[in-house]
């Protein structure tokens, strides 16, 4: 198998807006982001992907484009990217742009041109529909609550949106709408930036039948686009990365987005493991307790399907998902907020695949269970969904809903960056209201205290990033879970033909005795959130990686 650089690499992910915010108006900004570049380059990292930082009236934080070449006010200038692009490869940083192209904003020139008229040279750049018995097209829902059609009075046609209404999806049946993208996407490579993550990729292909109920995900034609953009754009270029977010994709699906040999994406980001804790009707609005058989079993499915014929992107958080300690570790004591935050970063980074980190995790950054009411969050679809299921359809009290928000709304991962303990976190002066409110628990969970505290999350983070780059069984070993059916233990071994590893970790409060007999060989402990070793006796929330040397274990 080729290996690739971006194989080896760890990325981390930056939300500008709650990222660091140096001109005082509360909102971050991209001299934030190279204010911070040594922060992020110390902890190990390869590569910055920057959530969008294009024109755009943020009806959807960025993801409702208006001008993808220019930069949006609130984050700077074309200039201050420059710079922030320059800086970050002068510390040998890459970066990774978001491209948003399933949907512009409806403010885009495009959807102005398309909307003026039907014979618009535009008008098929964007999804009209004629109203069907006078009404919307199909019973197609958006992400954001509602119908996914959107009349539009002047030509009396619907325009399809599957988020927001101000986000109108692109026509990618259109081959001049396609070269359009792939001429902007070449503008920014030409521009020296070093790959894109794909925002809902699998999206961009609708079913033909549009009566066809169901999802809309991978499409009939997706592949067909994909592998166009690798020939047009991607292909041109060397040693860039690509990663694909595809909702509802299962392993055989990705091996199609991201074989070695597909030339259409590098990786993706599934959902699959995303969905352990929602409800099958009401998602993420009732949120249920997991498994954690089922959470090993899902990710275990797709370490094993994809060796040797794709590859894996691996993540707990971004900026749509809740903080991972709240979810599947434990907030509830300083003490188990560290070790389960370890413990978390351990399991996940020790598997197969390209390790994304979200700002804050590194910090052990927790949900926000200070907002009490549905006017504390800013996210389009927790303001949307409070309205439907609350206001509407009376399928959830108001305080049920605040309980679901508090563990599952993506505004848990878009609270400011805890910097310091000064007020507002350090994220913006004192005296500015930051556009969303900082967590309560700043003076606790900072930066400034890690970079203080050598047992801090931050520098376990930067063990694993600096053993990772060490250890090729770890990026390429092959990977066997044990114990499948154990609800408190994830014990998984990595090997290759020369070394084994095993990574235990405790899942629970509980200390729990593992008997395999793995654990009673001859080995070298290489990480442990613990500062000792008591064999078979793994303590609450535990994990540790053992290194067998030039045997398997079996033998
Ligand atoms: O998210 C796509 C997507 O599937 C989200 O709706 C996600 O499933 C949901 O938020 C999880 O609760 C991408 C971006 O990451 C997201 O921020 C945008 O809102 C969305 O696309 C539209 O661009
Ligand atoms: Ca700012």
């Amino acid at each position: 198998m080729k290996k690739h650089w971006w194989q080896e690499a760890v990325v981390y992910q930056v939300y500008p807006r709650s990222f660091q915010d140096t001109n005082h108006d509360g909102i971050g900004d991209l001299q934030g982001v190279i204010k911070r570049l040594d922060y992020i380059k110390t902890l190990g990292i390869d590569v910055i992907w920057l959530n969008p930082i294009y024109q755009s009236p943020n009806d959807d934080n960025g993801y409702d484009i208006s001008d993808y070449q220019k930069v949006m006010g609130d984050f700077g200038t074309m200039a201050d990217f420059d710079e922030l692009l320059d800086k970050a490869h002068h510390r040998g940083l890459k970066i990774m742009m978001d491209l948003v192209v399933n949907h512009t904003s409806d403010e885009h020139r495009w959807f102005a041109e398309s909307r003026a008229s039907r014979d618009n040279k535009y008008r098929d750049y964007y999804i009209w529909h004629d109203p069907v018995d006078g009404h919307e097209p199909n019973d197609w829902q958006s992400s954001f609550s509602g119908s996914a059609w959107q009349l539009d009075q002047a030509t009396g046609q619907y325009y399809l949106h599957l988020f927001s209404k101000k986000q109108p999806d692109l026509n990618w049946k259109n081959p001049d709408m396609r070269s359009s993208v792939y001429k902007m996407m070449a503008w920014w490579l030409d521009k020296g930036v070093d790959g894109f993550r794909m925002d809902v990729i699998n999206l961009i292909s609708k079913p033909i039948d549009l009566e066809a109920g169901g999802q809309v995900a991978n499409g009939p034609y997706v592949h067909q686009y994909l592998q166009e953009m690798n020939r047009e754009v991607l292909s041109k270029r060397d040693d860039l990365i690509t990663v694909g977010e595809t909702p509802d994709v299962k392993p055989y699906d990705a091996v199609n987005y991201a074989g070695f040999d597909r030339k259409e994406l590098d990786m993706v980001f599934e959902f699959e493991h995303m969905g352990v804790d929602q409800d099958p009707q009401l998602g993420k609005w009732r949120p249920k307790a997991y498994k954690l058989s089922e959470l090993k079993e899902i990710m275990s499915k797709w370490q094993v399907e994809l060796h040797g014929k794709a590859w894996n992107s691996l993540y707990w958080n971004n900026h749509d998902q809740p903080r991972v300690v709240s979810r599947f570790g434990n907030d509830t004591t300083e003490e188990y907020r560290v070790l389960s935050a370890k413990m978390l970063a351990l399991t996940l980074h020790f598997m197969q695949g390209t390790p994304y980190i979200y700002q804050g995790e590194e910090i052990g950054m927790t949900n926000n269970y200070d907002f009490n009411s549905v006017s504390d969050y800013r996210d389009i679809e927790t303001v949307n969904a409070y309205r439907e299921l609350v206001e509407e359809k009376h399928v959830l009290t108001n305080q049920e809903f605040i309980d679901a928000a508090h563990r599952m709304s993506r505004d848990n991962a878009r609270t400011p960056m805890q910097w310091d303990n000064s007020i507002n976190a350090g994220f913006t002066s004192e005296g500015v209201d930051p556009w969303i409110a900082v967590n309560s628990n700043y003076q606790t969970i900072n930066a400034e205290k890690a970079l203080e505290d050598v047992n801090s999350i931050y520098y376990f983070y930067q063990r694993i990033n600096g053993l990772r780059h060490q250890f090729p069984v770890i990026v390429y070993g092959n990977y066997s879970l044990l114990l499948p059916n154990d609800e408190r233990l994830w014990v998984y071994k990595r090997s290759d033909t020369k070394q084994t590893m095993l990574v235990v970790s405790n899942f629970s409060a509980e200390t729990v005795t593992c008997d395999l007999p793995e654990l009673s060989r001859g080995h070298d402990v290489l990480i442990s959130n613990y500062k000792d070793d008591q064999g078979t006796s793994i303590r609450p929330y535990e994990s540790k990686a053992y290194l067998y040397h030039n045997r398997s274990v079996d033998q």
